[in-house]
């Protein structure tokens, strides 16, 4: 599959016993699941795009950006939630290490590619996290959805996780700035910090009411007659 990628056959001259040569092929093969499952969503996303842009001359989505989470962060993941650093456990309780963002330029297109994510076949909807509806106390607004994808492989298939964070511009700005400014500050924030990032929060969300707020006038205005 990948370079990665080691079979039981290549690590019994160092006399391994056969269970450790098996979790350590499986440790080695699953980085490029994890990649391949993110091209199958990338690619799909990415047919969705240009069909919208070609049927309504708009496509509800802005951008796309993917990563795979580094195995430091995973490490770190799963000693905050308290887990055994197990590749069952990686696999079962870590959700984003195959992860996607996708920047909407509106609110209701986040929940109207939702809705088409949850109709479809190809794509299992594990998880809804409404972050938008709800935003957290610190006022990160953003929806995560946790899915599964197939892959088909030689042993049948294989449903690998993945996270798609659904985001509109302002929320974006705010969250990649939050996470600038929060990174390297390992205390409590000072109150007044988290109270001004949390105005920071309402003002993108202003700003995204009045773009919409904007568009639905200019989409009016074109639907008018003209009065010459
Ligand atoms: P990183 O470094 O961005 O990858 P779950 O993943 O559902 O099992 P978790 O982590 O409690 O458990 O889920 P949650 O709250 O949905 O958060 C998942 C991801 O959302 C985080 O991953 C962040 O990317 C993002 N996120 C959540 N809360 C905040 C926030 O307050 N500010 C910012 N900027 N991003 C946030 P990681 O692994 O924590 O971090």
């Amino acid at each position: 599959m990948n370079q990665l990628q080691v079979h039981v056959k290549d690590l019994q001259k160092w006399q391994v016993s056969e269970e450790f040569a098996k979790q350590i092929e499986n440790f080695t093969a699953l980085p490029a699941l994890y990649r391949h499952a993110l091209n199958e969503l990338e690619n799909k996303i990415d047919i969705l795009k240009t069909e919208w842009q070609a049927r309504d001359g708009y496509s509800p989505i802005e951008h796309i950006k993917s990563r795979i989470k580094d195995p430091k962060s995973i490490l770190h993941k799963m000693e905050r939630k308290g887990h055994e650093f197990t590749l069952d456990n990686m696999e079962q309780h870590i959700h984003d290490i195959a992860g996607m963002r996708i920047v909407c330029a509106f609110v209701k297109d986040i929940y109207r590619l939702v809705d088409h994510l949850c109709a479809r076949e190809d794509i299992r909807v594990l998880e809804i996290k409404d972050y938008i509806a709800h935003p957290k106390p610190n006022g990160y607004q953003s929806l995560h959805l946790i899915v599964a994808m197939p892959l088909v492989l030689l042993e049948g298939t294989r449903w690998v996780k993945a996270e798609i964070q659904l985001r509109t511009l302002a929320m974006d700005f705010w969250a990649s700035m939050e996470h600038i400014l929060y990174y390297k500050f390992d205390k409590q924030l000072p109150s007044h910090v988290a109270e001004e990032l949390k105005e920071a929060a309402r003002a993108a969300d202003e700003l995204d009411q009045k773009m919409l707020r904007l568009r639905r006038e200019i989409l009016e205005l074109a639907e008018r007659p003209s009065e010459e």
